[in-house]
Formats: C-alpha cells, structure tokens, sequence
C-alpha cells in the first residue's frame, strides 16, 4: 500500500481537571505565574459580569444575551495572547477576549440592551464588531489577514466560530483561502459541546473539529479549552506561526457551555443534567484556583475580596448603561441606506408620530 499522506491530531493539555499539572514540561506561559495570577482574576472578573448580565436580562434590563459561562479560559486566553494592532473578529459570547481587546463591558450591555452604539468599541479600534450569522466573521478575518499579507505588516487576525460554526461553508472558506495564500490567520473553534439544542455528537463524523484545518493545509491542533496554560500556548505557536509568515492555523478548544444558549433558551428541555453537573468538574476556575493556591499565590481571602472588586466595577460599568440616553427612533432606519426608499421613509415617519413627535 502507498500512503499518499498521514496526519495526527495533538491534545494539549498541561492543567488537568483536578488543578494538578499532567506533564511537567511547562511552557513559558505556565510559568510565568505573574501573568497567570493577573487572568485568573481576569477570568474571575468576567464570570461576574455575566452573572450580572444574566441578572439584567432577567429584571427587565437588557435584552437577550448569551452567557459565557465556562468559557473564560478559552476567551481570556485568546484576547491575552494578540497584540494591540492585531485584529479580532468574534461570535457573540466572546466578552472575555474582548475585554482583554479593550472592549469595555458597558459597550457589551449596550449592545445586548439593542443599541448598536455598543458596537463602535472605543478602546478596540481594529477589531470587528459582534457577528452573529454564523461564521462569516471568519471571512471578515480571512480578508484582513489577506491585507496584512499584501502590505507587509506583521499583524494576524483572530476569529473565533462555534463547534456549529465549523459546519458552515463560511468557515471552510476561510480556512481554505488561509491554506491557499498562507494568510497569518489563527481560527479558533470554540467546541462547547452545543449548537443551541444540537449536540457536538450530531454535528460532524469528523473525530475532532481541529481536523478540519487539515483539508486547508492549515496546523491543526486539539487543545483543552478549560486549561488556560494550554490555551495561551496553543495561541502563541499559532501566532507564531502566522506572524512569521508560516500561515495559519485551526485550533479547537474543547470547553463546556455551563448556561442555557441564550437567555431565550431553556437548555433543559434537551440536555441532561449529569452532562452539566459533570461539565462542572472540568470548570477552567476551579482548577486554576486549586493550581494557583497550591503555589502559594493566591487565598480564599485574596478571592473574597477580588470579587468585592469585581462586583464594585461591574456596578459602575452597568450604571454608565443604564445612563445611557437612547437614541431617538429613527436611528433604526438612519444607517441603512444613503437615500432610503420611500417604504422605510414612510416607516420612520410613522415611528416618530407613534412616539408623539414630529421628524
Ligand atoms: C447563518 C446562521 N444560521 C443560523 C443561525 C441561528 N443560530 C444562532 S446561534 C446558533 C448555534 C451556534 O452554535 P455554535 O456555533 O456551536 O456556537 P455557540 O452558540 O455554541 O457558541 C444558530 C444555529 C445564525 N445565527 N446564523
Ligand atoms: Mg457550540
């Protein structure tokens, strides 16, 4: 028999579950404790944010709003792995990377109460706003990335899809045209066991989503998406790679949506509870709390009082919302069209009497 080519998957994995190190060659990023330190109390900060968006969501508040809960490794690891002038192309749950991007979470509250001034993120000026049809963000950073090549510049782009997402033509068509112009792009598909009520069971034959990258000529790798070491080296050789003119790379982060989808969702209708409770011991805070603890760098009292923090900016960050003056009606219609046809004109008109004023 010829073999025409082979291939293998590799699972990275430094932190297991239970907070103990599974092989002892660390990269820099596991030891640099500093920097570990510094996310963790990120991740922490994030997992209270949405808490509290949650809360909003329920009180009235705010809009539907898709939790991140579970994630916070895989998403702080990406945002603290690219530079400044780097772009980001995200989904829609991916707050714990665009903070680290200098998203600020009143702009995430903004959007999901359904103003789109939220979008125009003022502190992440290259990054892409929230894309929520599936995977087409990964062509916004295929062409970035096609532009950093043809200028010369040492900047990659980031996109994030789902495990569901890796089913789209969108998604192979990034990946594809990544392979074929060997573009500095990292695609990261956050594999969190659902696509709303679709199971990662359901949603390929392929053994593993990393693999997909294969088909592109892309480095593929398989990484625990709860084990924030794992993440920020898996994130340095992609971007390694793609800033030495290597090409991209696909990287799978196998995580665990801990929430319902979005809060519109009720994921107890169609995912058993076992499968959740026994997510919940591969939590990405928990072992790097256990992790850090047993180093000596962090405490149960260090933690009570990081939350007292976190919740404290949470509160400013949610009062800048809840200040904000809406907008007037008509700005529904204002960013569409340069010259409006005469149907929506006759909308906006309607919108404004409805409201007892005259545009
Ligand atoms: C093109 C397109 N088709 C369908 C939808 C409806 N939809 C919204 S979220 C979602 C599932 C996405 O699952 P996954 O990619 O795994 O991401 P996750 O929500 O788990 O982060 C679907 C089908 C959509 N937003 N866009
Ligand atoms: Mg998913």
């Amino acid at each position: 028999m010829t073999i025409a080519a082979k291939f293998e998957i590799e699972f990275l994995q430094y932190l297991g579950p239970d907070g103990t190190l599974v092989r002892d060659d660390l990269p820099e990023a596991g030891r640099d404790t500093a920097r570990l330190l510094e996310l963790f109390k990120q991740m922490l900060f994030v997992r209270t944010f949405d808490t509290k968006a949650i809360a909003l969501q329920r009180t009235g508040k705010l809009g539907t709003y898709a939790s991140c809960l579970g994630h916070e490794a895989t998403h702080v690891g990406i945002g603290a792995s690219m530079r400044p002038e780097d772009v980001f192309a995200p989904s829609y749950r991916e707050y714990g990377a665009q903070f680290m991007r200098g998203v600020q979470p009143r702009e995430v509250l903004l959007y999901w109460g359904g103003d789109e001034r939220g979008n125009a993120f003022e502190h992440a000026p290259h990054d892409f706003a929230w894309c929520v049809p599936i995977s087409t963000q990964c062509l916004h950073a295929a062409g970035a990335a096609l532009s950093f090549k043809l200028r010369k510049q040492p900047r990659i782009a980031v996109s994030t899809c789902g495990d569901g997402g890796s089913s789209k033509t969108d998604f192979y068509a990034a990946l594809n045209s990544a392979g074929a112009y060997e573009l500095p792009l990292v695609l990261c598909v956050i594999n969190n066991g659902w696509a709303i009520s679709v199971p990662r069971s359901a949603q390929t034959g392929a053994q593993t989503l990393a693999q997909k990258g294969l088909a592109g000529g892309l480095h593929c790798l398989q990484v625990d998406g709860n084990d924030l070491i794992a993440v920020l080296e898996a994130m340095r050789q992609a971007s390694e790679r793609a800033r030495k003119g290597y090409g991209g790379t696909v990287l799978e982060f196998v995580t665990y949506r801990l929430s319902d989808h979005t809060t519109a969702d009720d994921a107890r209708r169609y995912r058993d509870d076992a499968e959740v409770k026994a997510a919940w011991e591969r939590d990405p805070i928990t072992r790097l709390r256990i992790w850090l603890t047993a180093q000596g760098l962090w405490s149960e009292a260090e933690e009570a009082k990081w939350k007292e923090e976190c919740g404290a900016r949470v509160d400013v960050e949610v009062n800048a919302y809840l200040n904000t003056p809406v907008q007037p009606v008509e700005a529904m219609f204002d960013y569409l069209y340069a010259d409006p046809p005469p149907e929506l004109l006759a909308q906006r008109a309607a919108a404004i009497a409805a409201e007892g004023r005259h545009g």
